[in-house]
């Protein structure tokens, strides 16, 4: 997932769009990207891609000495492929250059007009680059527990209006905030240890698991974190105790000492729960969108991060 573009010319900042937190530091970026143009530049380290692991996060970055000195860099989680990322970064590297050869800059300074106008300008690459690889949000759960209603909240902003069982892998291409995701309901077929379970999950970026709280399926469920703790332990994960409207639900303080996790209390079925969800899927992969506050309370399991 494309989570930072960043285009730099010195100390100026041509282009900057933050889609998803990178550092849990704010500083750190901004800083870092400052350090790798200037050490660049010193190096004469120009026209060649360059790609930085680090952490969690892949850095690629690219420096031009002409028509004008830019870094550009985007940064992404480290699933990401370069090969595959970097045609496009070229292809924006023309689009910017293009652009600033019109507005004849004599000195650094880009006006905030001129700004929006290259933001503008490049909005289609941007685009491009935020479908390359979209964070992929498997849905998971035994059967009956609401997997496909909160599948259908986040993906349209609706409830089913009718119970229809899930008999086979559905996949969304849908949006979260504005950036594109995957969304897969993973249908209960019955035995989560055979191969074609553990197929569907790889590759995810995050996971949901929905609970019915009742006592029986929190015990069955427990085996469920297990393995993706197992098969995909760097995705981040949510647990939601959902049908607490149901008489059978234990109360969530309950279900977080069997499962000793925390746990979002949920009732699916109603459409005034919409925009909770949407909001806790987008805490799951960090996005950043006007709404999602960070400084709250939030109930993502960080494994590994
Ligand atoms: N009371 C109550 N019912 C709910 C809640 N969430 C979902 N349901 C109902 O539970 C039933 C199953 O919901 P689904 O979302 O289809 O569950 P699922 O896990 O996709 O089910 P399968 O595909 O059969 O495995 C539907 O009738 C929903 O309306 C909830 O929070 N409270
Ligand atoms: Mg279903």
């Amino acid at each position: 997932m494309l989570k930072d573009i960043t285009v730099l010319r010195g100390n100026e900042v041509y282009l900057h769009k933050e889609f998803a937190i990178s550092f849990k530091n704010s500083e750190v970026l901004p800083q870092l990207l400052k350090y790798f143009d200037e050490e660049v530049t010193s190096r004469g380290f120009y026209d060649e891609d360059l790609v930085i692991d680090i952490i969690t996060l892949k850095i690629i970055c690219f420096k031009i000495k002409t028509p004008l000195p830019l870094f550009f860099s985007l940064t992404y989680d480290d699933s990401s492929l370069p090969e595959q990322i970097t045609p496009k970064l070229h292809k924006l590297i023309k689009v910017i250059t293009k652009f600033l050869a019109k507005c004849n800059i004599p000195d650094k300074t880009l006006s905030e007009k001129q700004k929006e106008d290259l933001g503008a300008a490049c909005s289609s690459n941007i685009s491009d680059l935020l479908k390359l690889r979209p964070a992929k949000i498997s849905v998971i759960g035994y059967d009956f527990t609401g997997k496909s209603s909160i599948c259908e909240m986040l993906q349209s902003g609706n409830i089913p209006r009718k119970y229809k069982e899930t008999t086979h892998l559905k996949k969304y291409n849908t949006e979260l905030f504005g950036m594109p995701i995957l969304l897969w309901d993973i249908p209960d077929q019955g035995d989560i240890s055979d191969h074609v379970w553990r197929s569907f999950i790889l590759g995810s970026d995050a996971v949901i698991l929905v609970l019915d709280s009742t006592r029986e399926n929190i015990l069955e469920s427990k085996m469920m974190v297990e393995l993706t703790d197992e098969i995909i332990p760097h995705a981040e994960l949510l647990i939601i105790a959902n049908k607490q409207d149901s008489e059978e639900a234990l109360e969530p303080k309950e279900i977080e000492k069997i499962l000793q996790s925390k746990v979002f209390p949920f009732i699916a079925n109603d459409p005034e729960n919409i925009n909770l969800i949407q909001k806790q899927a987008a805490k799951l992969l960090e996005i950043k969108a006007e709404g999602i506050d960070y400084s709250k309370e939030d109930y993502v399991i960080q494994r590994n991060d």
